[in-house]
């Protein structure tokens, strides 16, 4: 059965679920609401599909239909043996890494809605703040490949796109940090992820909707 997700055109709460699919190999498809199919999500799928809490991202594999971006994550990851260990302290422990990276997005998200007028000023102190985050991660990543240790896990793809997008804002800003730029990259030179970040569905820059401080270049 193959794996339907929708969302609109943006990386947003979506590209870490492509990325781990991509990483994967499993074949999905993309259902992609635009500003001018808006009103199908709005007035038609939202109600119609049968979604629990109806959101986006949404996953249909059959019968089985999940909302979450972090549920449908666990969900892939669980499905195709990149999440969740042995015991159940070791999948408490992945749920906190991710937990963790998830605090470090909602920040940025936070300030790439903020009042348009703050922005900048903002973006100088999160920066300043985002440099201790960077040294703990840095220190983490001293003696760990990825970021769970030797065996890459759905947090992996995550955490890759959530460096990405500060990296995006501020160019270079994580080149200070020698072991969280050796795991980017470990991350980008995987050739599935190194053929999907080159394909033309991968669109760097369209992070957030129009109405963001940043990061949408090309609209819904
Ligand atoms: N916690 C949810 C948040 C989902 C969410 O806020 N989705 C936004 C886009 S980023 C949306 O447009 N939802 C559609 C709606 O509210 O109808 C998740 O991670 O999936």
């Amino acid at each position: 059965m193959t794996i339907l997700i929708a969302y609109w055109p943006i990386r947003g709460l979506c590209e870490y679920v492509y990325l781990a699919l991509e990483y994967l190999e499993v074949p999905y498809e993309r259902k992609t609401y635009t500003a001018e199919n808006m009103n199908e999500w709005y007035k038609e799928d939202k109600y119609n599909l049968g979604l629990h809490f109806a959101n986006l991202p949404y996953l249909v594999e059959g019968d089985f239909k999940l909302v979450q971006s972090l549920a449908i994550l666990k969900y892939v990851g669980r499905k195709y043996g990149i999440f969740g260990g042995d015991s159940i302290e070791e999948t408490a422990h992945q749920e906190a890494l991710i937990e963790h990276v998830n605090d470090l997005r909602s920040r940025f998200s936070n300030l790439c809605y903020c009042d348009r007028d703050l922005f900048e000023a903002k973006k100088v102190k999160y920066f300043e703040e985002f440099g201790e985050e960077l040294k703990k991660l840095d220190d983490w990543f001293q003696e760990r490949k990825w970021m769970n240790g030797d065996k890459i896990f759905v947090g992996d793809f995550f955490l890759w796109h959530t460096l990405d997008v500060h990296d995006c804002m501020v160019p270079g800003i994580l080149e200070e940090y020698p072991n969280v730029t050796r795991y980017k990259n470990e991350v980008q030179k995987i050739p599935q992820i190194d053929r999907y970040l080159k394909s033309e569905v991968y669109r760097r820059f369209n992070i957030n909707a129009p109405w963001a401080n940043f990061g949408c270049y090309a609209g819904l």
